[in-house]
């Protein structure tokens, strides 16, 4: 049969078809995506991108998913008080040690609670991971069709990731039953030492100290913030990680690299992912609505995500490599603080901030997470822009090591 008009027609109707999100051809409009308790209760198993691993980490039995949920409006709230997050290579002396003290006691009592309780590390492992492997299915789709939701590669990856930073915060201070706790961040993006006098803003105040080694804090194998199966390299003294590591290097080609090595390139990767972009997606992601179906596509990651924070993942390894496991690992904290860190810094670089999405089908994205109190919470991305609303700030560090980088 020859090839005819028609035939082309048909042909690229029927493409444009298996392209067009399952609600515009229910004749529905786009929405945004919305966890609510059947979202949780209609919990699959999951898939992680890019993989064959399957997982089975919906909430436990034990958790009473009969329960109301409350709506979380940061402004009223927030712990009071203002608390600052600090950055990690900074801390010394008594600080140093008391932080180290209150941080491994927090874990110690997290790695304890029982299964059932979703402040316990293992639900703060499987909550990430559900949201993260498809394993929640959108509303009245079905998960056999691809409609299932996942918080990475696409808009969004970085309120999802604040919002369970700051859950997992609140949970810590719970715990140690001290509410100006604050989470410090893992200033991994900086590579170089800052000085008073090379005219960074704050005249001095702030840490300007490279933040790129591993934190000891965190490699000490007697203590719950250890994790003993990372990769070897995080063990090796004084080595920096390596934000130039893109998709496709397998986990054991991945080099060592010592500080002179990877510094420029990793200030090259930090200017590139924070000055770049044009349109809201090149940031934040492509969008993600209800409606459009879960395939995989690394490349709609914003460039937050992509590198350094894809990067990071792939030099910590470990428990950190997959979405199923990551959370297992409280070294992830530390880093996602960072992340967030870095969003906020964004929204003040200048213009950028116009950048962000206006679009209703992102401001009003439900999540819902687990208080330190073990309720339910549904916050919106609408509530969580502004860090100030949620009751902190992050310690002045030196992003002009990056942010000044000419190649
Ligand atoms: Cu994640």
């Amino acid at each position: 049969m020859g090839f005819t008009l028609k035939n082309l027609l048909q042909h690229i109707i029927l493409l444009q078809l298996a392209t067009v999100p399952v609600c515009m051809l229910l004749g529905a409009q786009a929405a945004p995506i919305r966890i609510t308790l059947d979202t949780l209760k209609t919990c699959t198993q999951g898939l992680v991108a890019q993989t064959n691993i399957t997982t089975s980490c919906c909430p436990a039995p034990d958790i009473n998913l009969d329960v109301p949920v409350v709506d979380f409006i940061p402004k009223r709230d927030r712990i009071n008080g203002h608390r600052v997050r600090k950055a990690l290579q900074c801390l010394s002396g008594e600080e140093l040690e008391t932080y180290t003290q209150k941080l491994t006691k927090a874990y110690d009592i997290m790695r304890a609670l029982p299964a059932g309780d979703p402040r316990s590390l293992l639900q703060q492992q499987r909550i990430h991971c559900a949201y993260g492997s498809g394993a929640f299915i959108q509303d009245d789709l079905s998960a056999a069709d691809n409609y299932t939701i996942d918080v990475h590669s696409n808009w969004l990856f970085l309120p999802w990731h604040r919002m369970f930073v700051y859950f997992h915060e609140r949970i810590l201070q719970k715990l140690l039953d001290d509410p100006t706790f604050a989470l410090h961040f893992w200033n991994f993006d900086n590579s170089l030492d800052g000085t008073k006098s090379n005219g960074v803003e704050g005249k001095g105040e702030g840490c300007f100290k490279p933040g790129h080694f591993f934190p000891d804090i965190y490699n000490n194998n007697s203590t719950s913030t250890f994790e003993p199966v990372r990769s070897p390299r995080t063990l090796i003294p004084n080595i920096t990680v390596d934000l130039t590591i893109v998709a496709g290097v397998p986990q054991a080609n991945i080099p060592v690299r010592f500080a002179n090595d990877s510094a420029p390139g990793n200030r090259k990767a930090m200017h590139d992912a924070m000055q770049s972009g044009t349109i809201p997606r090149d940031f934040f992601g492509v969008p993600f609505k209800y409606g459009d179906a879960r395939l995989f596509p690394l490349a709609g990651a914003g460039s937050l995500e992509f590198q350094p924070h894809n990067s990071w993942h792939r030099w910590i390894g470990g428990l950190t490599r997959f979405p199923s496991t990551a959370t297992a690992d409280p070294i992830f904290n530390p880093a996602h603080a960072n992340i967030e860190r870095l969003w906020d810094v964004w929204m003040k670089m200048g213009d950028n901030r116009k950048l962000q999405p206006t679009d209703p089908d992102w401001l009003d994205v439900e999540f819902l997470f687990w208080d330190e109190n073990q309720v339910l919470r549904r916050i919106k991305i609408r509530d969580i822009l502004s860090i100030s609303d949620l009751g902190y700030s992050f310690e002045k560090v030196y992003d002009e090591s990056w942010m000044d980088f000419v190649a």
